[in-house]
């Protein structure tokens, strides 16, 4: 037996999910209403979350076969006869092709994409901690409010009211380590908007529209049908590009289809070559090793035809000029129009550095930004520091090793939410 749950809007569109997942023979076990809680009663709407249940044997169609081996090659121990948990069958599919690939055809390889399961335990908690601080504002507003003097002018009191719970806000973005400048611009900007009597819910959900706001919308990578788009990754050694690669490799082609080959100039290191062959010969995408920008020519010739490049980059240091002058030349050997590049910024960095770093990719090139382990920082105001610093899109975060797993675009409003809503 197979237990799901789906939500939706309405009822139907809920059991639509279930059944066009689970199949025509699922059954409905349970439907729940959902209505938003605390702050996210402003911009949130109900929904309708049906569990349903369907046996094993009817849950999923032919061609919607599995790959989970993919998640072993951090090891750089991939094996085509590595053991199956059949218990894995309950989560949600990728579609793979059966070609190119011996792994690809075989029945027993599962991939197992929980990212879904595992945002939403990770968003309740978020919920639940952003109500926590709307109650805690409120807690604190009351006590506020009881001590101050009754002879005071009304006026004075719920402006000074606006205040104290602005600061207290303000407090917890510092606290998430929003550096103290920007916290104030943020604040600075919802004040002007502000009625004197706004209520605490009111203030928490300006600030937290003002953050989405600020982080903007994600900046993915996107395949043009009839166009080659070469990829650069570049970013200090260790920081995740190589598995980043592999992680954007792995979705391109399993969810989108797309014609993926890889390139390294990574040369410095064997292990470093050797890591990302054993990603491409997994993902049956065809890898080509550059040693100077030259060979780019022959890169553009070999892979014509092909919708997306990825090219490694040794992290270089962003200290040296002439290391700095290398990566510039390898990215300009592909025109502008036909290249994107992506800065890789570890979330574990400290923000002194990462504006460094920053500052210094910004003399070499255009980028977009990648921010990678996530899952190492209980603090996320870097990420927000960077974007207001920088000014640059924002593209995907990880936050694991798992490949394919463990990365998505940029969500705006979890990132606020994290940023207003306590850092346990
Ligand atoms: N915890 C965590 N580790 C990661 C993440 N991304 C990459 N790594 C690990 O960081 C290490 C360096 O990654 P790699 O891709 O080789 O970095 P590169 O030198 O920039 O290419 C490896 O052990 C990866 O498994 C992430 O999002 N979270
Ligand atoms: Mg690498």
């Amino acid at each position: 037996m197979i237990i799901k749950k789906f939500q939706a809007a309405t009822e139907n569109e809920a059991i639509m999910l279930a059944k066009n997942e689970l199949g025509k023979d699922a059954i409905v076990m349970n439907i729940k209403y959902i209505k938003p809680k605390g702050i996210y009663k402003l911009f949130k709407k109900a929904s309708v979350e049906v569990t349903a249940a369907v046996d094993e044997e009817n849950s999923y169609t032919d061609g919607k076969k599995m790959l989970s081996e993919i998640k072993k090659i951090n090891d750089n121990s991939v094996s085509t006869s590595a053991p199956v948990n059949p218990s894995l069958a309950k989560k949600e599919v990728l579609a793979v092709k059966k070609e190119e690939n011996p792994l690809f055809s075989n029945p027993n390889i599962i991939i197992e994409p929980e990212e879904e399961e595992k945002k939403n335990e990770s968003e309740t908690a978020i919920e639940q901690r952003l109500n926590e601080l709307q109650y805690l504002l409120e807690a604190q507003m009351k006590v506020k409010k009881e001590t101050d003097s009754l002879e005071r002018e009304q006026e004075e009191k719920t402006e000074s009211k606006n205040e104290a719970c602005i600061k207290l806000i303000s407090e917890k973005l510092i606290q998430n380590e929003v550096d103290e400048l920007y916290a104030a611009q943020l604040i600075k900007e919802i004040e002007k908007g502000l009625n004197a009597d706004a209520s605490v819910d009111n203030i928490l959900s300006t600030v937290y529209q003002k953050i989405i706001l600020k982080i903007g919308q994600p900046k993915p990578i996107e395949v043009e049908e009839g166009k080659t788009k070469f990829i650069y990754f570049v970013g200090s050694t260790g920081v995740g590009k190589t598995t980043t690669i592999a992680k954007i490799a792995a979705s391109l082609k399993l969810k989108r289809k797309a014609k993926i080959a890889m390139v390294t100039s990574d040369t410095y290191r064997i292990a470093a070559v050797e890591q990302l062959r054993t990603y491409a010969n997994i993902l049956g995408v065809p890898v080509k090793v550059v040693y100077t920008e030259t060979e780019m020519e022959d890169v553009k010739r070999e892979f014509t035809g092909y919708d997306i490049v990825l090219i490694d980059t040794a992290g270089r240091s962003h200290h040296n000029e002439a290391q700095k002058e290398d990566i510039k030349r390898l990215i300009e050997a592909i025109p502008k129009e036909e290249r994107e590049v992506y800065l890789v910024l570890s979330a574990t960095t400290k923000y002194k550095d990462l504006l460094e770093i920053a500052k210094t990719y910004e003399e070499i090139t255009d980028y977009n930004l990648i921010f990678t382990k996530l899952d190492e920082s209980d603090c996320i105001g870097n990420l927000f520091n960077i974007k207001m610093a920088t000014g640059v899109p924002l593209s995907y975060t990880t936050w694991g090793q798992n490949v394919p797993d463990d990365i998505g675009q940029i969500d705006a409003q979890n990132i606020a939410k994290k940023l207003l809503g306590g850092n346990r």
